[in-house]
């Protein structure tokens, strides 16, 4: 048996949007005298927006300092700035590697389905070209709970008919390896096994991401 789908992270995987996020973030951060640095932004990756509100007041000791309407104030004016920074966004952000990984998984038949937690995922898709190479996008304004519980890798598989065994998710935060190990498909890291878990196969940079790699990551888990 070989894997019949590749369920893709956004964030930090496709593309460096982990880095606006971050930046949009540390800026309304600032704005309520909470320092964060990009170590502790390590713990926000793919977390939802929400949740990572709570984080970032936490950290600062506000947890219970303003009232939902406050906090939804908070949470559009992050959206508001992070959406103005990815306007810019073009098919030349798109990570070294990606482009030609969705090509071979096409032409082997593989599916392919976004699984991120951003709402603006479709929308930087479209931004970068890549939508055409999308059997399903999962939506997370549809699954019950973020990552790292395992729904939106589910909803991706489904997504795409494929049985969640039969699949490979890629991701670049702990809390979406977490996610893709609760759903049962077989994990691929980007970044750092210190990050990640020493557990699973790790690339650090997307350029190792070729067909013949996940083959081989798929293989040697089956031989498990
Ligand atoms: P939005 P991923 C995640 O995307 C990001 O890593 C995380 O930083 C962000 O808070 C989350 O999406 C929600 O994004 O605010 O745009 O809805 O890594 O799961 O692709
Ligand atoms: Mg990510």
């Amino acid at each position: 048996m070989t894997f019949k789908a590749v369920l893709f992270d956004l964030d930090g995987v496709i593309t460096d949007t982990a880095e606006y996020h971050y930046l949009a973030w540390k800026k309304l951060a600032d704005s309520l005298g909470i320092t964060i640095d990009r170590r502790f932004n390590e713990q926000l990756k793919g977390v939802s927006r929400e949740d990572s509100l709570k984080k970032i007041l936490a950290h600062g000791g506000l947890q219970n300092a303003f009232t939902p309407e406050r906090f939804a104030g908070l949470l559009t004016q992050k959206n508001d700035r992070y959406v103005e920074m990815i306007q810019a966004i073009t098919p030349a952000d798109v990570y070294p590697g990606i482009l030609v990984l969705l090509q071979s998984l096409k032409a082997a038949g593989k599916k392919i389905a976004l699984a991120s937690a951003s709402k603006n995922g479709p929308f930087l898709l479209e931004k970068m070209a890549l939508t055409p190479y999308f059997d399903a996008i999962a939506d997370p304004a549809k699954v019950a709970l973020s990552k790292p519980a395992p729904d939106i890798f589910l909803a991706a598989a489904k997504g795409t008919g494929t049985a969640i065994g039969e699949c490979i998710g890629i991701e670049d935060a702990a809390a979406g390896i977490a996610a893709i190990k609760a759903a049962g498909a077989l994990p691929v890291g980007v970044g750092s096994p210190e990050h990640l878990g020493s557990d699973i196969a790790v690339v650090a940079d997307t350029r190792s991401l070729t067909l013949d790699y996940l083959q081989q990551v798929w293989d040697s888990a089956c031989r498990l």
